[in-house]
């Protein structure tokens, strides 16, 4: 058990290697539940995979009206719901996280809501799942004494692998073993895990979110359901999360971890719309919703609707990372669209010529020649009836 888990934190990204000898090995209980079901929403606006872009975040937000010019909240009692993912890939993951905590306070003053979804990363930065973190994501944790931190982290490394019997005595082995842990653990490295750790200031944020939350006749999830977790509460699914953060000891075999689950699953996206019909179905009865909107999965450049509406996959790539438009989904009562690059467009529905419709709408809404366009011509070639 605890060399699986090794392994799966890493080369040297184990939390004991850095924490300081006063922090609790085990931290505190989860913190108290946060509500997962909200009814009567007047506006839901639904926004992507951030992947260390607060400026792409912010495009999106102002695109909907919730932050004004200075990015204070101006959304009134609008919901924001961040799909999840928020660090990784980008050098502006802390901000962004500062920006979204912040957000969440002016907005309840406002009678509004921010609701931060737990996505993979998000739970991949509290356990150390830290494969795709820049070295920017580190530098953005750096202090004057950052080095002298990684210096005594190292010497701590160190004894633990002396213990272990695993300290080579050859000093060019020795060496390369240093090379490479200094590679692996930049500047601000310390800081970050201590920062992102379950008892750290923006580890206890995300491990107070929920990684399910049911808005009026929607569901929100970052990766998916899959026919494993088909009959799991929500609630019950964002608690046994919620303690998996809180307790490292509970990560293998569990729900953060595992590629099946609500943070992981990726079928609702990718999967074929006929196979997975009736399982879709089920879902959305068990859940009593209409649709699930969906992040994690990076479409071909727009908000991706599918199943005939029944799923919309938001994660356009609006990080810098894969440099796509801002956009974002807005869920009122009695309208459902994208403002994609600003422009807002109805998303489609079951009905027949819908979905042409839309993606036709999206391509003249985009940039010429729009990414969009040959799936546009596809969807014309077959009469309307193909399926993205
Ligand atoms: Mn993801």
């Amino acid at each position: 058990m605890a060399m699986r888990r090794r392994e799966f934190l890493g080369a040297g990204v184990s939390l004991a290697a850095v924490a300081p000898p006063t922090q609790p090995t085990k931290p505190t209980a989860a913190p108290p539940a946060t509500q997962d079901d909200w009814q009567g929403v007047a506006r839901v606006v639904a926004v992507g995979d951030v992947h260390g872009d607060k400026d792409a975040l912010v495009a999106a937000l102002r695109m909907a009206n919730l932050v004004d010019q200075d990015e204070r909240w101006s959304g009134g009692k609008a919901h924001l719901v961040q799909i999840g993912d928020i660090p990784s890939r980008g050098p502006q993951s802390r901000q962004a996280f500062d920006l979204l905590m912040r957000l969440e306070k002016e907005a309840a003053s406002a009678g509004g809501k921010v609701h931060a979804i737990i996505g993979n990363h998000d739970a991949g930065v509290i356990h150390g799942d830290l494969r795709n973190v820049l070295p920017e994501e580190y530098g953005e944790f750096r202090k004057s004494d950052s080095e002298t931190k990684l210096a005594a982290a190292y010497q701590m490394e160190l004894e633990s692998r002396r213990k272990a019997g695993r300290l080579p005595a050859d000093p060019a082995e020795l060496e390369n073993i240093r090379k490479f842990w200094y590679e692996t653990h930049p500047p601000g490295f310390v800081e970050h895990r201590k920062a992102f750790g379950p008892a750290g200031p923006y580890g206890s944020w995300i491990r107070r979110n929920n990684a399910l939350v049911r808005i009026n006749d929607t569901l929100f999830v970052h990766g998916g359901i899959s026919p494993k977790y088909a009959k799991r509460g929500r609630t019950e699914l964002n608690e046994t999360i919620r303690r998996e953060l809180a307790d490292p000891e509970r990560l293998l075999p569990g729900v953060c971890t595992d590629v099946l689950s609500p943070l992981w699953y990726r079928e609702l996206a990718e999967g074929d719309q006929q196979q997975l019909g009736a399982h879709l179905q089920a879902v959305l009865q068990f859940h009593q919703v209409k649709r699930i909107v969906i992040g994690h999965t990076v479409t071909r450049s727009a908000i991706l609707p599918r199943f005939g509406g029944r799923v919309v996959d938001i994660d356009l790539g609006l990080s810098r990372f894969f440099g796509r438009p801002p956009a974002c989904a807005v869920f009122e009562q009695a309208a459902a669209y994208v403002l994609h690059r600003g422009v807002q467009i109805p998303l489609p529905g079951a009905r027949p010529g819908e979905l042409l419709q839309y993606w036709k709408a999206v391509d003249a809404a985009d940039t010429q020649p729009s990414p969009v366009r040959r799936l546009t011509d596809e969807l014309q070639d077959a009469g309307g009836a193909a399926r993205p």
